[in-house]
């Protein structure tokens, strides 16, 4: 820099030039938006997500692995504590891998619904329907299942401490959901409990734990869905609530 004064030699460089091990910070200035499309894009976003409904009857016809490629990458554009982001989303298409997890799923489910659950929870899901049947995860073309990873490995094998992780998982899964909506697919958040099968099958490190699985592909012609409310914002929301208000 020729131009520029150069720093005197009592001068202590700032902090940022000597701390290699920080990142470069660079300009960020989004596009400000005129208050009227902010509002418009505000209602489109809502309306486009409200659409949205976790899906059981899927239809076998496929879907490009550019998409779910996409979906992956939307979804890892998520916040995760100190940006680790401990996360790998795995892929199946194959369908004797889809076989197996179907198998192992069902058996899992079957002692779940059966000797698992307290009579509480039953009670829950009575009104959505659900048991121990899940050949959507053979109808679908593609399985996706997000794990978490626990913490991380270094070179060496040395053992690298993640932070929040089942937040920053679960915001990554968020997004992946939307990101497939978004795309005019549908998905549902299963979680077979316990899932550890599904880290034998796709071949998982120990560092990882399964922490959603998502069959996807298009909903069934007949595909239906319970007629489910959302809450309304008054039951979701608190606005500048007085302390000790009772
Ligand atoms: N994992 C089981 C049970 C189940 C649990 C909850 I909480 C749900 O919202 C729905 C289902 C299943 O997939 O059937």
């Amino acid at each position: 820099m020729p131009d520029r004064d150069p720093t005197p030699p009592d001068v202590a460089p700032v902090a940022a030039d000597a701390d290699a091990s920080r990142y470069p910070f660079i300009p960020y200035r989004p596009q400000r938006l005129e208050p009227a499309l902010m509002r418009a894009r505000a209602e489109s976003f809502f309306a486009q997500l409200d659409a949205r409904r976790s899906v059981r009857h899927f239809s076998d016809e496929p879907v490009p692995r550019e998409l779910i490629e996409l979906a992956i990458r939307t979804a890892s554009t998520a916040p995760s504590g100190a940006h680790r982001q401990p996360w790998t989303f795995v892929a199946v298409s194959e369908p004797a891998i889809k076989r197996q997890i179907r198998l192992a799923a069902e058996a899992e489910e079957r002692e779940t619904y059966e000797n698992r659950m307290s009579e509480e929870w039953r009670e829950a899901l009575r009104p959505l329907g659900t048991d121990a049947h899940k050949p959507y995860l053979e109808t679908v073309p593609w399985i996706v299942v997000a794990f978490e990873q626990r913490h991380g490995v270094g070179e060496d094998g040395r053992t690298i401490k993640n932070f929040y992780v089942k937040e920053s998982v679960g915001l990554a899964c968020g997004m992946f959901i939307a990101a497939i909506h978004n795309m005019g697919l549908a998905t549902l958040t299963h979680t077979p409990s316990p899932m550890g099968f599904l880290s034998k099958i796709l071949g998982r490190p120990a560092n990882e734990r399964p922490f959603i699985l998502f069959p996807i592909g298009y909903p069934a012609e007949d595909a239906e869905v319970p007629d489910i409310q959302r809450k309304p914002l008054s039951e979701i929301s608190a606005w500048d609530p007085s302390p000790n208000a009772e």
